[in-house]
Formats: structure tokens, C-alpha cells, sequence
């Protein structure tokens, strides 16, 4: 059988994002991590280490089949490629910035700015939609000290923590695209590589829910069983087993990671006792 091929990027930000979610999904590899290419053991796939901004032009090429990239770099690239999955992690904005103690107010102070920038197509189109007219400086990296060199009036730029530009003196002030690690897929794979990327995305989807879902054990008295199953609705409904003292009970059951803790504060307060919650390493529903 053919083996699909995944690009992902070589050595950043993705990188061990992209072959963490492969484990998690059950693949193993030899050592060849960090070559250009290396085949699983385990699941009919083969690596490929790219540049991030290559990835989109191997995938649109057929060279490979599906890549991991992020939305700014694919968007940036304007390849048509379809998204099979978002994928949660690299998230991070491409913002625009400006001297801290610029006169900025609106978005219509930017017109006639020079704008330092490693996203021209993103910015033009942005500047585009809200009807402004900018002079566009291209530099590949360290956009940010662009401002304190004389070279631009404001940047735009990826941001995550917002340190980088905390550090240049730059201030954060309108938001142009939000980005994360997306899967992409080639615009024609064959039906057998289409079964292999439904394996895949089984797994993918699987992991994910595990990660955005606990396992919740918890002892309640018989009478109060209701209003905790109400909290508790589970996969299909709670497990419940008796204790061995009369009148309790103990649930089983999976809470949402994002509703978790305002749901445990609601069943104590329903006499819910004794709550442990456990990571959950895969779920399928
Ligand atoms: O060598 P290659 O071309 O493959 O890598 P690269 O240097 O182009 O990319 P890399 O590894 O830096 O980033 C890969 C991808 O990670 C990006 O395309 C984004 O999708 C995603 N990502 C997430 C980020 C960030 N967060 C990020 N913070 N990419 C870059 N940054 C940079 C940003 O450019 C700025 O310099 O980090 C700085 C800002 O970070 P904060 O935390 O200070 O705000
Ligand atoms: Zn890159």
C-alpha cells in the first residue's frame, strides 16, 4: 500500500507540536526524525521535514499529499487547499502595531503609513476590505525593530504572548487575521489515500476529544442522584454503582474541559463527595 505523506515543518514552532499529535494518535517512527524523510512503523505514513513556508507549495504540487502549516503561512500563500482539520495548537494572531507612543487612534490613521510587514498579500487584503491605502514595506524577519530603525511607521506582524513587541516599544492595535496549525489536504488524493486520511483523522478527532474532556468519579447519597445526573449528562448517560454502604452510589462519567470547574462547584453543592478526575488519553464516541 502507498503511504500517505505528511509535510511538517522541519525545525519551529510546529514541530513538535505535529509529531506529539502523531504519537498521541498511535504512530510511531524510527530516528530518522530530522532528515527529510522518514516512514512510520506502524501506520502507512511518511514524513517529510519542510520549511514551514514550503508546505503548502509541496501539498499543491501532489509532493505531498497533506501538510501541517499554519493559517498565516497557507492564507499568505494563497493555495486553494482544503482544511481537513484545525488542529489547536501554533495559535497566535498577525497583528498590527505601532509606537508606543504613536498618535494612533483608528484604522484610518493608517492610510499613507509605511507598514514593515512579512505578510504583504494578508495586509494588502485587510487594508483592502476597510476601504485604506498604505505604502507596504516586505522584510522577511525581525519586523519588529523595523519602527526604531526608521524604516516603517507601524508593523504588522504574528503575535502570541505579545512580549516581542512589549520589548521593541510597539503597542498591539487592530487584529488582521487569527491563525493556528491546520491539517491540509492535496485538492485530488486517491480513493486509497482518502481511506488512509479518514484513518488519520479518526485518530486525530480522537485524541482531540480526549483532550478536551475529563473522566469524573464521584460519590453521592441515592436521594440527590438526579439532580447530579441532571449536571452529569456523559456519553450516553452516567455509570452508577452501588457502594457498599447503604443509600450511596458512586457515578462515573466525562466533563468538558472548558465547563469543568464551574461544574464541580455546582456538584458539591449538589452533595457530591469524594471527586476524582482523571485525563482521558482517547475518546470515541
Ligand atoms: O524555518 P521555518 O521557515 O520553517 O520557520 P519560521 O521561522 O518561518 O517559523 P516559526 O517556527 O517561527 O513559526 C512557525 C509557525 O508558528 C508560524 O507560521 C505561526 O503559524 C506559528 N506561530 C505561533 C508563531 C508564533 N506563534 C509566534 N509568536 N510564529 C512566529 N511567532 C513569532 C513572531 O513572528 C514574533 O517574532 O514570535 C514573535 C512574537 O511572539 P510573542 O510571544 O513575543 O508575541
Ligand atoms: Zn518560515
Amino acid at each position: 500500500m502507498k503511504p500517505l505523506k505528511l509535510a511538517i515543518q522541519k525545525s519551529g514552532r510546529l514541530s513538535d507540536d505535529s509529531l506529539a499529535l502523531l504519537r498521541a494518535c498511535g504512530i510511531r517512527f524510527n530516528n530518522g526524525i530530522g532528515k527529510l524523510r522518514t516512514e512510520a512503523l506502524n501506520f502507512p505514513l511518511e514524513l517529510f521535514f519542510l520549511r514551514d513556508d514550503d508546505i503548502p507549495q509541496y501539498v499543491t504540487d501532489g509532493i505531498a499529499d497533506l501538510g501541517i502549516v499554519g493559517e498565516n503561512v497557507l492564507y499568505e500563500k494563497a493555495q486553494p487547499l482544503p482544511i481537513v482539520a484545525k488542529l489547536g495548537f501554533g495559535k497566535c494572531r498577525l497583528s498590527l502595531a505601532v509606537p508606543k507612543n504613536s498618535g494612533y487612534r483608528r484604522l484610518e490613521d493608517l492610510n499613507g503609513q509605511r507598514i514593515a510587514t512579512s505578510y504583504p498579500r494578508l495586509l494588502q487584503g485587510f487594508l483592502e476590505t476597510n476601504g485604506l491605502k498604505a505604502e507596504l514595506h516586505e522584510i522577511s524577519g525581525s519586523v519588529e525593530i523595523a519602527p526604531s530603525i526608521g524604516l516603517a511607521d507601524a508593523i504588522c506582524d504574528l503575535v502570541s504572548s505579545g512580549s516581542t513587541l512589549f520589548t521593541n516599544g510597539l503597542r498591539e492595535v487592530e487584529t488582521v487575521l487569527q491563525s493556528e496549525a491546520v491539517l491540509v489536504q492535496a485538492q485530488r488524493l486517491a480513493s486509497e489515500k482518502l481511506v488512509l486520511l479518514n484513518r488519520l483523522l479518526f485518530r486525530i478527532e480522537a485524541v482531540q476529544k480526549a483532550q478536551q474532556n475529563k473522566y469524573i468519579l464521584l460519590n453521592a447519597p441515592n436521594d440527590r442522584l438526579d439532580k447530579i445526573i441532571s449536571l452529569l449528562p456523559g456519553i450516553k448517560s452516567p455509570t452508577l454503582l452501588p457502594l457498599a454502604i447503604e443509600g450511596w452510589s458512586s457515578l462515573h462519567s466525562v466533563i468538558e474541559e472548558n465547563e469543568f470547574w464551574e461544574v464541580i462547584e455546582q456538584l458539591k453543592a449538589a452533595g457530591a463527595e469524594g471527586i476524582l478526575v482523571l485525563p482521558i488519553e482517547k475518546m470515541i464516541s
